[in-house]
Formats: structure tokens, sequence, C-alpha cells
């Protein structure tokens, strides 16, 4: 048999010794890279491989041996390369970071990271959707999770919270069941990361708790524009502890430095098909960039007597504090600096747990809580595989650790001598208990064991319509619009029922919106209450409009360009809108070049069909009239244009950008700004044209 030459891409090392004596050709015309030293390609036993390409077979056009041990050790660890994915929070997205302290709550707590003014402490936040699996897309309506791994001086603390301050449920009996509703259905395996199916609205109308928790989310909080534009909740109440053992109960809030933002319902459709990683690349783009996602950390600080005042439990995780009740203490923030080296060694790997706590931190009896101290450590098991998880590099402390927890599965540190237990007179250096260890605080604890929910966790419905009644008249309409969609889907009418009947305890008109926009000819009745309904004071704080930034930064301009576009306009506008602080995106039909009106060429950031307007927050439209005639015959622009609007969003355009609005039904309103008056446009730009929304679509 003839033998052909060397056909991998990259060039042996120069040692001909390994060279193979027989491999055929798959066609020599493979990049190389230049000639030099390489690092040599090995099995995991060290042995050097000299062809990467072909397996060991009898003869050239035989069967393939058992005794490639190459072939087979390669391909093994490929067919092991999946680890089973979180139950829940599966998608994520995550980098590492700091946290600095700027005030100190040293009268509070011990703990050095709350304490010790300036010190950066390193950390790792992944921040996640919550009901789809690790391929699904970044912008479904969903909660998203919060979670940030501190590498304290005194060990990890882990702060894994959402960007929902209130959660579903109050006892954590009750985490698998609201899980198993909200996943795709066992006998049909759909949907895929959507509430919008029967066994999630029957589960959560049989669980009036959750009523609060279904306000946020069908509220535009879980549509984010960007990760870094969400707050984050550490959602219990914990405690801080001081020296003289006192504690005082906290709640975290971090608060992005963008301010809130989020997308509108029809857009985040859109964006999922334009961009399923549109989350991830954003965060991504942000880092490598050098403009780093930045939080506030927050904190709401209460004694045991005025948290005996507040006319709600705040062990009940369905609720809040209002800010206006306790004021929110700035002490610190939070930059993430750099992306992960390894997206499966760092975010993949990553096992968080609300059990990591540090001294001068401690848990409250939230029973919620109580349950997730056991639900995190286990899950790790399962899914890193091995007590030993901890020795990953991402989950390690920084600081020194030790004890003598010993062998396991995966077990990476190698310890020396005679001395595994403790005491032991044997070993000096061996480690043993510490002073400045974490100790529990001394609570008294009394009353009858048993299966108890408390009286004081009945209410409700109070704070569902808090939410509702502090949001602005734009946000209730998405809220209501939201309740119509998703239990449009539903297909057993008795749950639609049962919801609406719910939410007439919430607030009759919402009620009625919803009940209007699925057609019900009369009002369910509503079910009896446990607990009266009270009235609150509305907290503006709960909005998203009112969280605003007034500011373009971390925002993007997408600016629509054809044949015999004016360059001077493209460029005034770009450098405008960059000088505001935002990005700027050249669209056009082609990308690797359009020729403006005087004769030059201009490559563009995306191609027309593959990039609509969905992923801007406010578009620029520049085109000659022959290029705007051309646009006109291509559905793609008449969308881009169509779907800016029909979004809010702010659209920059010169003349010859009329004809195409014009054909696109793109009425002039107060946010179709002529773009030669930039300043106008970068106003309008920060913002959504909230009043032009009854002009595109009927909401409930
Ligand atoms: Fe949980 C993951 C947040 C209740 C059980 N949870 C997980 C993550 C976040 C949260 C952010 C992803 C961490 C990561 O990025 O790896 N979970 C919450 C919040 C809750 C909550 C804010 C309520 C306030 N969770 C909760 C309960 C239980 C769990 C009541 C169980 C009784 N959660 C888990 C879990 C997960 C998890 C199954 C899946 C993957 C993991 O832990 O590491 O153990």
């Amino acid at each position: 048999m003839k033998k052909v030459g060397p056909t991998s891409q990259t060039p042996a090392d120069k040692d001909s010794s390994t060279k193979p004596e027989s491999r055929s050709g798959n066609g020599g015309e493979l990049h190389q890279l230049a000639g030099g030293a390489h690092t040599p390609l090995t099995t995991n036993e060290g042995v050097g491989i000299p062809d990467n390409q072909n397996s060991l077979k009898s003869s050239a056009r035989g069967p393939v041996l058992l005794e490639d041990f190459i072939l087979r050790e390669k391909v093994t660890h490929f067919d092991h390369e999946r680890i089973p994915e979180r139950i829940v929070h599966a998608r994520g997205t995550a980098a590492h970071g700091f946290f600095e302290l700027t005030q100190s709550l040293s009268s509070f707590t011990t703990a050095k990271i709350l304490t010790e003014l300036g010190v950066k402490t390193p950390l790792f936040t992944r921040i996640s959707t919550v009901a789809g699996g690790a391929g699904s897309v970044d912008t479904p309506r969903d909660v998203r999770g919060f979670a940030v791994k501190f590498y304290t001086k005194e060990g990890n603390w882990d702060l894994v919270g959402n960007n929902v301050p209130v959660f579903f449920i109050q006892d954590a009996i009750k985490f698998p069941d609201l899980v198993h509703a909200v996943k795709m259905e066992p006998d049909r395996g759909f949907p895929q990361s959507a509430t919008a199916h029967d066994n999630f609205w029957d589960f959560i109308s049989l669980t009036p708790e959750s009523m609060h928790m279904v306000m946020w989310i069908m509220s535009d909080r879980t549509l984010p524009r960007s990760l870094r534009m969400m707050e984050g909740f550490g959602v219990h109440s914990f405690r801080l502890v001081n020296a003289a053992g006192k504690s005082t109960f906290v709640k975290f809030h971090w608060r992005p430095k963008l301010g809130l933002q989020s997308t509108i319902w029809d857009e985040t459709v859109k964006i999922s098909g334009a961009d399923p990683d549109y989350h991830r690349r954003d965060m991504f783009d942000a880092i490598q960039a050098g403009r780093f996602p930045e939080w506030e950390l927050a904190v709401q600080l209460f004694t045991q007597q005025e948290a005996d005042r507040f006319p709600f439990d705040h062990l009940d995780a369905t609720k809040l504090i209002p800010e206006e009740l306790v004021p929110l203490k700035v002490v610190g923030r939070m930059v993430l600096d750099r992306w992960p080296d390894n997206f499966f060694a760092e975010t993949e790997q990553v096992a968080f747990c609300p059990a990591h706590l540090v001294p001068g931190i401690d848990f409250s009896n939230d029973p919620l809580l109580q349950g997730r101290l056991f639900s995190y450590l286990d899950t790790q098991l399962s899914r890193l595989g091995s007590t030993n998880f901890h020795q990953l590099p991402v989950n390690a402390p920084k600081c020194p650790f030790g004890n003598h927890q010993r062998d396991g599965h995966m077990q990476m540190e190698q310890p020396s001598g005679r001395v595994n237990y403790e005491p032991n007179s044997l070993s000096e250096n061996s480690p043993r208990e510490t002073s400045r260890g974490f100790r529990s605080s001394a609570v008294d604890e009394s009353g009858e064991k048993g299966r108890i929910r408390p009286e004081s966790f009945a209410d409700h419905y109070t704070q569902a319509r808090l939410f509702y009644r502090s949001q602005t008249k734009h946000e209730q309409s998405h809220i209501a619009s939201a309740l119509v969609f998703e239990l449009s889907k539903v297909e057993h009418p008795h749950i639609r029922e049962a919801m609406v009947g719910h939410l007439r305890h919430i607030e009759e008109k919402l009620a009625k919106r919803v009940a209007d926009g699925l057609g019900m000819p009369q009002l369910p009745k509503a079910p009896v209450a446990a607990a009266e309904v009270k009235e609150m004071n509305p907290s503006p704080a709960l909005q998203i409009i009112g969280k605003m930034k007034d500011t373009l930064e971390g925002r993007t301009v997408g600016i629509l360009i054809a044949e015999g576009s004016d360059g001077v306009a493209i460029q005034a506008a770009k450098n405008a809108v960059t000088d505001a602080g935002a990005s700027v995106k050249i669209v056009a039909p082609k990308l690797g070049g359009t020729k403006l009106a005087d004769g030059s060429m201009m490559a563009s950031d995306g191609q027309l069909a593959g990039t609509p307007s969905v992923l801007f927050d406010a578009i620029v439209v520049i085109l000659s009239a022959a290029g705007a005639e051309a646009l006109c015959k291509e559905s793609c622009a008449l969308d881009f244009v169509r779907d800016a609007f029909g979004h809010l969003k702010a659209i920059g355009r010169d003349a010859g950008a009329q004809k195409l609005l014009k054909r696109a039904h793109v009425e002039a309103d107060a946010g179709v700004i002529d773009i030669a008056d930039v300043k106008a446009f970068l106003s309008a730009a920060k913002t959504r044209q909230w009043d032009r929304e009854v002009s595109v679509r009927t909401l409930a």
C-alpha cells in the first residue's frame, strides 16, 4: 500500500522518531501554524501523540483496532465532557471581579469584608435564568439568579440571590413542586424556559403565597435589557453579628451603576431569535471593552424591635421591606473586570451555597433559607460528583484552609504526615480549632415542635397590591398584558379563572383588565383570603421606569445606512452618540463595504438581515433617495424601523430616510427626530417613548 505524507493541521514536532509510518491523506491544504517549537500533544499519561488525524487500522481500508488506546482515551473523555446541568439556573453568565467596601459596618459585624475600608476582595459572580436548560436562550420571561462568591480573608461568603427581592414560596419543602411545575411538562417535554403553560399556573393558582412574586415576574423586571442593568437581592433576612455578640438583621441589595432598564415583551421575543446569547454577549463585550459592569452593595439594617413593628413578617421570603420603611445604606461596590478563561472550569463548575458564610454574618430563621442551606451542598455532589468540589480553583478559598477531611473521589490534595485527626499530640502543625472561627449568634428559641406555618405568614395579597399600585401606568399595563399572554396559553379554563380570582384581592381593576383580555364573560369569584388585605403606602422604588438613569452609557445605537448615504452625517451621529457614552453599530445591506455619497467605502458591523433593531436601544437611519428606494423593497429594512418604532425607541433620521419610514408606517412623533438636531435625539434615546405605546399595540 502506498504511504501518504503527514496531513495534520499542526505540524508534528521536529523529533522525527515520533513520525507515523503510515497515514492516509485528508487534504493537504489545511492552514499550518508557522514552524517552531510546539507544545507536544500527549495522552493523559504523557505519551506523545504523533498522529491526531487517523485512528489505528489493521490496514489502510481495514477495521479500527481495539488496541488504539489513543483513540479510546480521547473519545472516552469526550463522551464524559458534559456534567449534569443545574436543575435550576442552568443557563448562566459569570465574571471575576472585586468588592470594595466604602462604608464600614464595624459597629454591626466583625466580618472583615464589611469592616475593612478600601480592601478589594476578589469575587466571582454568576447571573442566570432559572427555568431553561444550559443551552436555552438568554431572554425568556424569567427571574434572574444573582450569585456572588466573595473570596474573603476569612473564608468564602456566597450571597446567592435573585434579581427579584421576594420568592414564590415560604417553605423550602415546596421548592421541588414549584420547579417541577415551571419546567417542561414531563409527558411532552415542553415548553422550554417559559412559565406560559398549564402546570405552572395550576401550581401557582393553588399557592396563594406566590401572588406577590407573580406581580414581579409579570412585570418587565423579568425582561432585563442587560445583566448590567438589573438589581440583585439577597432576598432573605440575614444577621450581622458584632464583637459583643449583638446581632442586627440585614437585607442585601445590589444596585446597578447603569440604572435599571428592561425590554418590552414583543422585543424580548424577537431578541431571542436574533441573538440567543444577547445577555452573555453584552457582558462579554462590555468587559472586553473595559466598560466594567458595576453595582453598589446596599444594606437595610433593622433590629428585632423594629421588625416586631413591621406590618408583615420579615422571615417570610414572599415579603420585602420597602425602602421607604427601612432606607438603603450603600456600603460598597462590586466591579466585574475579568471574563473567565474557561467557561466550563469556572462558570459551569462554580458551586454556590447559601450556607457559605463568614464570621460576623449569620442566618435568620426564614424557613426557605433554612431549607436552602441543605440543598446546595447536596446538589453539588451529584453535579460535580465528589465531596472535593471545593478544591476546584473557582471554588477554593483564597485564604489558607485545611482540616482532616480526607480522600474521596478526585482528591487533588496530597496531605503528608501521620496525623489525620483532631485532637492529636503527634503533630504541632496540624489544623486545630480557632478562636476566630464562625460562631452562630446566640438566639433564644422556644416553642412547640411541629410542621407549622406561622399566622404571621398568612397575608398573601397586601404586598402584591403594594407592588402593583407602586408601578407607573405603563408598567401596570405591561403586567396586565403579561398576565393575559401567559394565561391565554393555559388550556384549562378553571386555572385561568382561579388566577383571575386571586387578582381580585390584589386589585379589582387589574382582575377586570385581565378577564377582559382573556374574553371572560364575567369575573370569577375570589378565593377566601387567609388574612385581611391591608393597604400600604406605594413604594416608587419598586418601579423600573422611576429607576432608569438619564444616561446613554452602556447602551447601543444602530445606524442604518445604504449605498449613497451621507458619510458626514453618519460620522456626526456616530461621534455624538459615542461622546454620550454609548456604542455605535453600523448596519448595512452588505457587511464588507457600502459606497457612500462621496464615493468612499464604509464597512459595517452588522448585515441588515441578521442585525435587527431589537439589538439596539435607539436607531438612526441615514439614507440617500436611491438607498431608501432600494430598502423599501427589503422586509428586514421595513422591520428595522417598524420594530424600533413599536418598541418605543428614539429614531433619528435624515431627509432621505423619510421614504423608508413612511413605507413602514412609522408616524412622526416626539421620538422620531431629524438627526440634524442630535441633542434632541440623544435625550430621546436615553428613555423609551412610553406615550407612543397606545398607538402601536392594544394593552390589557
Ligand atoms: Fe436556589 C441554584 C437563588 C431558593 C435549590 N438558586 C440557585 C442559583 C441561584 C439561586 C442564583 C444559581 C447559583 C449558580 O449560579 O450556580 N434559590 C435562589 C434564591 C432562592 C432560592 C434567591 C430563594 C430566595 N433554591 C431555593 C430553594 C431550594 C433551592 C428553596 C431548595 C430547597 N438552587 C437550588 C439548587 C441549585 C440552586 C437545586 C441548583 C444548582 C445549584 O443549586 O448549585 O440546589
